[in-house]
């Protein structure tokens, strides 16, 4: 199908999917440790809640579109909604962006303490990493592309990732933002994930150059849309469907302020319409992430 169908409920298959990455995460947990329980919980909560887990997705419907099986990329798929949920965590922070509540119940600070939300964080970003160098050892994986995984998830979260875009964001998004700072934001808070779900489950699963950069192509395009969708729901959006309040970014400069409401719809239209071209070589077989496409442009939380 093309990515011109409208919906904003998620396809049936996201909510399929979403059983294999709860079974994902359940197994690639930090085992719990007898003296350190609260730190446990603070972890095994910043997981729950509403989360539409569409990254781990990503990872399993790049690995069906290779013809390979869920358990190629399942600790990829655990590693990267870790990655996700601990930027989470630290977003909602007092010191960034003071959001009481998440995936619809108090965010982990409000529930278990700065102290104990911090550590969660930190102690997921690092699962993440040895789960990816795991799960590698364990399926056998080729030692360049193990490396390249283990790189590409730290290079995603550190000094030019989602810590960078975090502070461009908190330091340089006030009134009279460039559209190029929004670009270098929103790239790194979300795109490099995204791309990461992709690339890293398309390394995984053997794929060819061209393959890699139709995935490469359609992740990053697919990333910058949900952001800028993101600002939208911001404005546009109904706190209780998002599961967190609505008009948080109105401190901060967004392309729906720098262009308008209109044009940043159309952005996430076009953004979208070029991730779809993106997955011409697929024909059929990438139906899903087309659905996905479509979800992510008309999604309502
Ligand atoms: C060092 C990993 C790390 C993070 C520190 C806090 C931070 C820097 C980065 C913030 C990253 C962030 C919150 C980006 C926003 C991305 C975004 C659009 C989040 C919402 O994603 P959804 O809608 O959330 O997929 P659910 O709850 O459905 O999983």
């Amino acid at each position: 199908m093309s990515a011109k169908r409208s919906s904003s409920s998620p396809p049936a298959f996201l909510l399929e999917r979403k059983a294999l990455v709860e079974d994902a995460i359940a197994r690639h947990l930090p085992p719990r440790s007898a003296h350190a329980p609260e730190l446990d919980d603070a972890i095994r909560y910043a997981l729950s809640g509403s989360g539409k887990r569409v990254r781990p997705v990503l990872a399993f419907e790049a690995a069906e579109l290779l013809k390979r099986p869920p358990a190629r990329v399942d600790f990829l798929a655990a590693a990267v909604e870790f990655i996700h949920s601990a930027s989470l965590v630290l977003d909602d922070l007092p010191s960034m962006d003071d959001a009481a509540k998440r995936r619809g119940q108090p965010a982990v600070h409000a529930k278990f303490g700065e102290a104990l939300a911090i550590l969660a964080a930190i102690a997921l970003l690092m699962r993440a990493t040895e789960v990816i160098a795991q799960g590698c050892e364990r399926n056998k994986v080729a030692r360049d592309v193990a490396m390249d995984l283990i790189a590409m998830a730290s290079a995603t979260v550190g000094a030019d990732g989602m810590a960078a875009g975090q502070w461009a964001d908190l330091a340089k998004m006030g009134a009279g933002a460039s559209l190029t700072t929004i670009e270098f934001v929103h790239r790194r808070k979300t795109g490099r994930l995204f791309e990461l779900s992709l690339r890293g489950s398309a390394l995984l699963c053997g794929a060819h150059d061209a393959e890699l950069a139709a995935l490469d192509a359609y992740g990053k395009n697919l990333g910058l849309a949900f952001q800028v969708k993101d600002d939208l729901l911001d404005v546009e959006g109904d706190a209780d469907a998002l599961g967190k309040p609505a008009g948080k970014d109105r401190e901060k400069t967004t392309f729906v302020d720098l262009a308008g409401l209109e044009p940043a719809r159309a952005l996430v239209r076009e953004l979208i319409a070029t991730a779809s071209d993106a997955l011409g070589l697929f024909g059929k077989r990438a139906d899903r992430l087309q659905q996905l496409a479509v979800y992510v442009r008309d999604r309502d939380r």
